[in-house]
């Protein structure tokens, strides 16, 4: 444990609660150094209140600005901006803010590699930890998947694999990383950041202390703006990491050589076929024997709400791909879908503002009947001449259930957000799951 860092700072004021807040008092606690930590949160009932130590004075519902500008350090939640006015004010009176992930930085002692981007993050993350540790790894898996950094620093793994969101990255500085990657970038979080290169510059800086840089060959975006060692990948072109065609085969290589067929993959959609690749590279570049994680590999079947199949009944497949919560993600749902039948996609939600006539081209390509839902559902209807207007998920189902034949696809992928209807993306991916089930 290097404990330079914690010279001079005694008194930590932690910026929101929840999981990470709750991680990053729990880790100050376990410090052999004596702190004073205090936590605040702008809501007035945080969640992770219940389980704060007693020591630790919360302040909810409000600023601390006395509390704030008496810290020698401040340790922010990834859901507050920089740009917020009472952050600034500590910045400007020269005391550091720092996240979480700056925190695990400062004690991790173990390799790293960590991935960004706008799409495919949690895939890319898991698929990397569950091919690490079938090749006989003790793997850390953690980030913005939901499970905060800190907590992984205890299971003192051989390998921690970091999904970072663009606002961990913004108060992330000296995270050393054997390989990063970037995957994409797409429009996003733009109520955060003042327009793309903002938002572009945030995730760039996974790149700043990575020994490998990791970048998308078909999105150049994702490069650094700098001098680097940059290891490429692409689905479309020849690459370090690439798709290529041998004795009438397509396989995925890393540097010239095989490591296994592409239709060996388990996983749906050629978007996958880029996420496999990085975790090939990702994990090369970490040392690991990726050949040892093949079948895992090939049998990985993806996470819950990203193009997962949830029923294969008489050749007709049910997909779940609730995640698709942006036109770019639906897109990466439609790009090579290759269908012996017809495409029942469901699309509408909340919308978010977004401008959907990007998905019209990919349509045009597909034997596809666009089943149109939710609040925004009126916004697909001039997409597609097949576009039919429906209010729920249950009334799309209960329609197309009688046209179906074998070949044909049922697929979830609605470009929108889930509020309208439901709760979370996951609540509505589940109820599609038991449609799925109770007429697949
Ligand atoms: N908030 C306040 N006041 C506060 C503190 C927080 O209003 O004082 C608000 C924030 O503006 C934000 C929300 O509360 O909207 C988030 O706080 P939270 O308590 O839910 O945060 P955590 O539970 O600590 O979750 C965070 C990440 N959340 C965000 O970045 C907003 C989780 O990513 C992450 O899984 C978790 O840490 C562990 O690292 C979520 C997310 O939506 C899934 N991420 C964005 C995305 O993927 O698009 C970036
Ligand atoms: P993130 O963690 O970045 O949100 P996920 O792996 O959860 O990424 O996937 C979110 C959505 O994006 C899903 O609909 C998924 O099918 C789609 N997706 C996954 N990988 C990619 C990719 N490489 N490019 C575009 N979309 C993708």
């Amino acid at each position: 444990m290097t404990m330079q860092h914690w010279q001079g700072i005694e008194k930590v004021v932690v910026v929101g609660l929840g999981i990470t807040g709750l991680s990053v008092v729990k880790h100050l606690m376990r410090l052999p150094v004596e702190l004073q930590v205090k936590v605040i949160d702008t809501r007035d009932n945080p969640p992770g209140k219940e389980e704060l130590p007693a020591q630790v004075e919360l302040h909810a519902g409000g600023w601390r600005c006395d509390w704030l500008l008496d810290a020698d350090l401040v340790v922010t939640n990834p859901g507050i901006a920089l740009a917020t006015p009472e952050i600034q004010q500590v910045l400007a009176a020269n005391i550091p803010v720092v996240g979480d992930i700056e925190l695990f930085a400062w004690q991790v002692t173990k390799p790293v590699v960590a991935i960004t981007g706008s799409n495919g993050k949690s895939t890319v993350t898991d698929l990397t930890g569950v091919v690490a540790k079938a090749a006989g790894l003790n793997v850390g898996v953690g980030g913005n998947i939901g499970v905060p950094a800190l907590d992984l620093l205890a299971l003192d793994a051989d390998l921690y694999v970091l999904e970072l969101s663009s606002f961990q990255l913004e108060t992330t500085s000296s995270l050393s990383l054997v390989a990063g990657a970037f995957l994409n970038l797409s429009e996003d979080h733009m109520d955060r950041y003042q327009g793309m290169d903002d938002y572009r510059q945030a995730k760039l800086r996974i790149f700043d202390h990575a020994q490998a840089c990791i970048v998308n060959a078909d999105d150049k975006q994702t490069y650094p703006d700098v001098e680097k060692n940059v290891v490429e990948f692409s689905i479309e072109a020849e690459a370090q990491a690439c798709v290529t065609e041998l004795d009438g085969r397509e396989y995925l290589t890393f540097a010239k050589q095989r490591i296994l067929p592409v239709d060996e993959l388990s996983l749906v959609g050629r978007h996958n076929v880029a996420n496999a690749l990085v975790v090939i590279a990702l994990l090369a570049k970490a040392g690991v024997e990726v050949e040892k994680g093949v079948d895992a590999m090939k049998s990985y079947r993806g996470l819950t709400h990203r193009c997962q199949v949830v029923a294969d009944n008489q050749a007709i497949k049910w997909v779940n791909d609730s995640k698709a919560t942006n036109v770019a993600s639906t897109l990466a749902a439609l790009s090579g879908l290759t269908l012996a039948g017809k495409l029942y996609l469901m699309v509408g939600g909340d919308g978010k503002g977004a401008d959907f006539s990007e998905l019209a081209p990919a349509l045009a390509r597909l034997n596809v009947q666009l089943c149109c839902f939710g609040a925004d559902g009126d916004k697909f209807m001039s997409l597609h001449p097949s576009a039919k207007r429906f209010d729920t998920m249950q009334e799309i189902v209960e329609w197309a259930k009688p046209q179906l034949s074998a070949g044909d696809m049922v697929l979830l992928s609605p470009a929108c957000a889930s509020f309208d209807q439901f709760n979370n993306f996951m609540a509505r991916g589940d109820a599609f799951a038991e449609l799925a089930k109770r007429y697949a």
